[in-house]
């Protein structure tokens, strides 16, 4: 992606900008409370005032009778009607039109699989969303782990991802865009660094990359370097954990790290720990502890030669 399609500056994460319905709902609701508790204060502190001032006090069958119960019966019964017809709609199945992406929370990064019926697509990838602005995209959301929480402010409200259950959110991107999620529920000791790159293209863009992910990585580089670097891939057992699409042999469920078929084309490293680039790949594998200490993938640097390091780097950033 060039840096004309997206925004440099940092990528929001932020509730008070919605950019599709869900948001929208969400920043209505929001108001709404705000607004509500701004004018029931405004009126409790008028009230205040005037009993203050008035030398008669209000008997005290109207505090009971209006202040504890007509008020908050009338306000809390307005407010649950309200509530109620912003819920998001619990569907248990996708809209026929909609992308369906299955994403999978891990301590501490995200699986990220795309199941597009309409147009056939059926891929993996991790760390990064890209979506279609203007389709509705159904998330079905798991964990692999432990209760971990899907959040993209800008899109949604959160969801939690708990063990054993299939959750799931309707987002939709209004334009083109970038923002940031981030894991909303405490989930261990990199919590905080189990974040997620969110991308909206046109659509066109988007099939575009869609078509791309679905490829399998070339098995046999011609460039003598980049053939070094699978080939220590492979020698240093980086395909135990994780698979690249037509060089390793990973199962179904695609290994216990990140799926890095497409590894060079994706914006960050480590759940959005760092901007990707040969240099924070070669930097990443070296020094993972140092980067994202706890992080459950061991540092390079002390069990593999540095040029095996260099070579494995310029391997995966040309997987595009
Ligand atoms: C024991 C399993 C394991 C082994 C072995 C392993 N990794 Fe990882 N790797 C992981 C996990 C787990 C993550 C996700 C870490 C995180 O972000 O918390 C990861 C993340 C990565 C990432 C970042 C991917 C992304 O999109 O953020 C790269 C690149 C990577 N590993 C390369 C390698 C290379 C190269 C080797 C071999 C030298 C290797 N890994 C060995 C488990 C492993
Ligand atoms: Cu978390």
């Amino acid at each position: 992606m060039s840096s004309a399609e997206v925004d440099l500056l940092p990528p929001p994460q932020s509730a008070l900008h919605p950019a599709g319905p869900a948001a929208d709902s969400a920043w209505e609701v929001m108001l709404v409370l705000f607004g509500g508790g701004t004018v029931l204060l405004a009126g409790v502190m008028l009230l205040l005032a005037l009993s203050l001032r008035r030398a008669r006090p209000v008997r005290a069958r109207w505090w009971l009778w209006g202040g504890g119960l007509a008020l908050p019966v009338g306000v809390l019964a307005a407010l649950f009607v309200y509530g109620e017809r912003h819920r998001p709609a619990w569907r248990p199945v996708p809209p026929p039109d909609a992308l369906v992406v299955a994403v999978t929370g891990h301590m501490w990064w995200w699986d990220v699989r795309y199941e597009d019926r309409r147009a056939g697509l059926h891929f993996r990838t991790a760390n990064e969303l890209r979506l279609p602005a203007g389709r509705p995209v159904y998330l079905a959301l798991a964990s692999a782990d432990v209760i971990h929480s899907f959040w993209v402010p800008a899109l949604a409200g959160k969801m939690d991802m708990v063990p054993g259950r299939l959750q799931h959110l309707q987002v939709q991107a209004d334009a083109p865009g970038r923002w940031r999620g981030q894991c909303a529920e405490f989930c261990g000791i990199q919590h905080a660094r189990m974040a997620l790159d969110v991308v909206a293209l046109a659509p066109a863009d988007f099939e575009d990359w869609a078509r791309r992910q679905e490829r399998a990585a070339e098995p046999a580089p011609v460039d003598v370097r980049r053939a070094a670097g699978r080939d220590a891939f492979l020698r240093h057992r980086c395909d135990a954990c994780h698979a690249v699409r037509g060089v390793t042999q990973a199962g179904a469920d695609g290994g216990r790290g990140p799926d890095l078929t497409h590894a060079g084309s994706r914006l960050s490293l480590g759940a959005a720990t760092l901007p990707n680039s040969a240099g924070a790949l070669r930097d990443w594998v070296a020094h993972t502890q140092a980067l994202k200490p706890g992080a459950q993938m061991p540092s390079g640097q002390a069990r593999l030669p540095p040029q095996a390091i260099d070579d494995i780097a310029a391997w995966l950033a040309g997987l595009q």
